[in-house]
């Protein structure tokens, strides 16, 4: 036996001698100059056990030269790294497919692959190569069988990747000291089958009663619900108020009767009602008569309220969710984090990451996949999107749809993009139930102990194709071969159980009559009436389009206001170049004639808001300084970085202002500020694009949630999306925040979609929008915002247009006053062009007797009525002209024409004034584009120019 003595005392230094001792004195030199540059298990050592101890006795001396050869020193270094390896390789040789190809063997799980013979590790006490070595393990070779078994068992671990010592040493005590492995009592067990059981005679029931129904079997991971169950109990048993869920179609369906506890019956009639794709279509249930069109079974979501036995309620809530893969991640995020948040009072809010935490279950080949993923994981662990860590679960039924592993990835595992953000993994055999039950423990107490994220990779597979009208023989065929002779999980651990004499023979039997008995009776119950949707509080009210709120704010108010936004901290040195910014904003409206520019109206947009006692949450890309430099509501103390938000200072606010400066992401952020706004109906939420564009990447959150998921689910937001627009010679990418897209999508007063040209404009709409919140009326606001008109004086307002005003739908041309009687064109525009009209109307000798303007504000809901009005008070009117700066198939065009031809008359002509269509949104020569611009709004404020001229530009 190599002569290093003692055995394990915890004290690991000491059963260093003679040779060893200069072996390890000079590996620690080299460790404490490069850490990388020695033998990556004894830097392993080194991390763990910190400096040989010796070094630090007085009058120590090392024995080198004593005791060893450098042969054994090398046999135990290489032991070592075996014992490393099987720790941090085991995975590879893991038993966690059930079915499909088996993990074979890896070289380095091999001892001779180290050059280790059985007797090598034989001559090698056990606590050389691990501390804590359970007391039963003597040897070396007795240690590695001991991990092994640990390590490549129906349960598997990667931590290797995590850079945190005690993260490390606490996932390697608890899978080595199986502290959580086989936990349950007989009675638990026999109650694991009884869920099992459920959920399969659940799915059976489907199977057999709606023949040729999709419901995305469970099948092949039944387990899931124990997890999640053990999750959720956890959760209520730590008196957390709110677990949120999101997860895909895959297990959905059991995941809500089981997890969720939906009435098994209200499950049923959706199937019994349903004509597969649009169960819940009824326009019964729509008061607005416009559609309230719901959504397909199975992607309702639901909530739960569970009570401890303390007397604690926790919610589980899970979201309702989209065809569209993964996208629910950044919403559920959204979610938890609005729970987690305290916004009562002014400041940040105040997080709480015990009171609310995330669970996402991911596809296999979607969470590889799709890109969302990782971009929603990034926000983990950011301050202003941080929840405490979410448990991910991968359903793993080893395909997507038709796709193998082998089509869908470049990587070992779906999961392996994890590691990049340091998640800890577990690959886990879904035909083993306890492991499961291990795995969700786990995890649950990882996030709990280190606030971080956990991923649950359960791996098994699904007994039917991708749904079951689906024959999945077609192209998997030696798969299902494997699956069809596959038992089921209940017939597994039914056996297994019945090796234990915990249950008879006639135990599961008994479960099952059971299940399907109560299926049966709560089928025949149904009602025959349809039941157009699972939430009845889920239809649309009536709505008041456009509320007429007042947003007014007295002048004394707002100056305070301002004076209190100017103040700064003791102390706080603020940026020498800011002072000019912030000295113009001093004594506000007191000279006469002084306006608020774009910043300034929106900061008492939010200062009055949250003195009213609403809080606000802003973010995007930039959002604290603004992209264009206008905003400043973070300072920068310039000796010592520190930061300062104006609107923290604000005497009399009554709730939080949050802001941040999001991650270079569209969709994750907008996700979450979504999911955010939803889940806080009280918060004024707002995203910013930094060039509104950029909002295309986050089109799925558009479509697929905020413009319509009141109508598919009856969630309710009234977050504003700020998109900077406008024509300025930026090229084809920083011109056009998309108009057209969101008037498309514009139906059922889904959203309101407004281009603002003044402050007080701005003030008024985000006022009318904080005052809508958790009413009926309640709705989304997508903002083109200004870039150049941050700066122009032209969109700067008044005094009395803040003290007086309110939000106008539609706003007269400010220089252009002419007779009613003598109009014969009504020049109609919105945004940025219509103030290069003003520019052009000064400049111009015209006198303009002829011609009337308006800038329509608000594009969706479309003001007929005001213009309607506008159109009766003009007796000679020839002809309405659009004026847009958009190419002819952008911009508002399409949406508008159809809108304001429906108000004319026989007589009256409607006229497009713009660029044609084009392929790009703008050309990249900022001089063309001067050019084009000067020439469509003169041809728009000419009266010479008629008919079609601007087809051929
Ligand atoms: C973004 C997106 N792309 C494509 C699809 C179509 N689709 C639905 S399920 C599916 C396969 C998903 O495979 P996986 O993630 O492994 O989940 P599984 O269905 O196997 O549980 C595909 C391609 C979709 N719904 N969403």
């Amino acid at each position: 036996m190599v002569t290093l003595k003692g055995e394990s005392t915890g004290r690991f230094w000491e059963s260093f001698h003679g040779p060893n001792m200069g072996y390890v004195e000079e590996q620690y030199e080299l460790f404490q100059e490069d850490p990388d540059s020695i033998d990556p298990s004894v830097k392993a050592m080194f991390e763990e056990h910190g400096a040989p101890t010796w070094l630090f006795e007085s009058g120590a001396d090392s024995a080198k030269g004593e005791g060893i050869s450098l042969q054994d020193i090398k046999k135990f270094s290489q032991t070592m790294k075996y014992i490393e390896a099987i720790r941090h390789q085991g995975h590879e040789e893991a038993d966690i497919y059930a079915v499909g190809k088996r993990n074979g063997k890896s070289n380095l799980l091999d001892p001779a692959t180290h050059g280790l013979s059985k007797e090598d590790l034989m001559s090698i006490p056990a606590s050389h190569v691990w501390e804590d070595a359970p007391s039963n393990i003597h040897t070396a070779y007795e240690a590695a069988q001991y991990l092994k078994e640990v390590y490549t068992g129906t349960i598997s671990y990667e931590y290797n990747h995590l850079t945190n010592v005690d993260e490390r040493k606490w996932l390697q005590d608890a899978i080595e000291k199986k502290s959580y492995l086989r936990t349950l009592g007989n009675e638990e067990k026999e109650a694991l089958l009884s869920r099992l059981v459920e959920v399969e005679g659940f799915e059976e029931f489907l199977q057999t009663t709606f023949v040729g129904q999709k419901r995305f079997s469970i099948e092949g991971l039944e387990t899931m619900v124990p997890i999640l169950d053990k999750i959720v109990e956890k959760a209520n048993d730590d008196q957390i108020d709110k677990v949120m869920m999101g997860m895909a179609h895959r297990g959905r369906l059991s995941v809500l009767a089981h997890v969720l506890d939906l009435p098994k019956d209200t499950l049923l009639a959706q199937f019994q009602h349903s004509s597969d794709e649009n169960f819940a279509t009824n326009s019964d249930a729509d008061p607005l008569g416009t559609g309230w069109t719901g959504d397909v079974t199975y992607h309702f979501g639901g909530e739960r309220e569970i009570t401890s036995e303390s007397g604690h309620k926790t919610t589980v809530k899970m979201a309702h969710n989209p065809s569209h893969l993964e996208y629910v991640n950044p919403v559920v995020a959204g979610f938890t984090r609005a729970a987690q948040d305290d916004r009562s009072e002014k400041g940040y809010p105040k997080q709480d990451l015990n009171k609310a935490f995330s669970v996402l279950v991911h596809g296999d080949a979607a969470f590889i996949g799709e890109g969302i993923v990782p971009e929603s994981i990034n926000l983990g662990g950011i301050k202003g999107y941080h929840t405490g860590g979410t448990i991910h679960l991968i359903a793993n039924n080893l395909v997507g749809y038709t796709t193998t592993q082998e089509e869908g990835r470049s990587t070992r595992y779906s999961s392996d993009l994890v590691k990049g953000f340091e998640i800890p993994v577990i690959h886990v055999n879904a035909d083993d139930p306890l492991a499961c039950v291990a795995a969700a423990l786990i995890a649950y107490e990882y996030r709990k102990k280190f606030k971080k994220d956990f991923l649950i990779d359960l791996v098994g597979y699904r007994r039917y194709g991708h749904n079951e009208m689906d024959e999945p023989r077609t192209t998997q065929p030696v798969l299902y071969k494997q699956i069809d002779e596959h038992p089921t999980i209940v017939e597994l651990f039914e056996q297994e159980l019945l090796i234990e004499e915990l249950i008879t023979e006639t135990t599961k039997e008994e479960m099952q009559s059971k299940v399907k008995e109560s299926l049966q009776k709560q089928y025949e119950s149904l009602s025959v009436e349809p039941t157009p949707s699972l939430d009845s509080k889920a239809t649309p009210e009536e709505v008041q389009v456009n509320p007429d709120y007042d947003t007014a704010v007295s002048l004394d108010v707002l100056q305070k206001l301002n004076e209190e936004m100017l103040e700064r901290p003791e102390g706080f040195q603020q940026y020498r170049r800011l002072n000019r910014v912030f000295n113009r904003r001093k004594n506000l409206f007191e000279k006469e004639n002084s306006k608020a520019d774009w910043g300034m109206g929106e900061a008492l947009a939010y200062a009055s808001i949250l003195k009213d006692g609403i809080p606000i949450r802003l973010t995007g890309q930039d959002s604290e300084r603004g992209t264009f430099a206008h905003r400043h509501m973070v300072l920068h103390d310039a000796e010592t970085g520190e930061k300062y938000c104006s609107l923290h200072g604000l005497e009399e606010a009554k709730a939080s202002f949050d802001i941040h400066n999001s991650p270079l992401s569209e969709a994750g952020v907008l996700g979450f500020e979504y999911g955010y706004s939803v889940h806080s109906d009280e918060t004024l939420v707002i995203w910013e694009a930094q060039f509104g564009d950029f909002a295309n990447v986050a089109q799925v959150i558009f479509d697929q949630f905020i413009s319509a998921a009141r109508a598919k689910w009856g969630d309710i937001s009234n977050m504003v999306m700020l998109l900077p627009h406008g024509y300025e010679g930026n090229g084809p990418e920083h011109s056009s925040a998309r108009l057209e897209r969101f008037l498309q999508m514009a139906g059922e007063y889904n959203w309101t979609v407004a281009n603002v040209t003044s402050s007080a404009q701005l003030f008024h709409l985000l006022r009318r929008q904080a005052m809508m919140k958790g009413k009926a009326e309640a709705r989304p606001l997508v903002v083109m915002s200004p870039k150049s008109l941050l700066r122009s004086q032209r969109a700067a307002s008044a005094a009395e247009e803040f003290t007086d005003g309110k939000f106008e739908l539609v706003r007269q041309q400010p220089n252009l006053r002419v007779s009613k009687k003598n109009a014969k064109r009504l020049l109609l525009g919105s945004g940025k062009v219509m103030v290069d009209v003003e520019e052009a109307i000064e400049k111009s000798e015209d006198s303009f007797n002829w011609l009337r303007a308006l800038r329509i504000e608000q594009l969706y809901p479309f003001p007929a009525e005001e213009l309607k009005k506008e159109l009766a008070q003009l007796p000679n009117l020839e002809e309405v002209v659009w004026l847009q700066e958009e190419p002819k198939n952008m911009g508002a065009w399409s949406f508008i024409a159809e809108q304001i031809q429906d108000l004319l008359k026989e007589n009256q002509k409607l006229r497009y004034i713009g660029r044609s269509r084009r392929s790009a949104p703008s050309v990249g020569e900022p001089n063309i584009h001067r050019v084009k611009q000067a020439e469509i709004v003169e041809e728009a404020i000419n009266p010479n120019k008629g008919g079609n001229s601007s087809e051929g530009n």
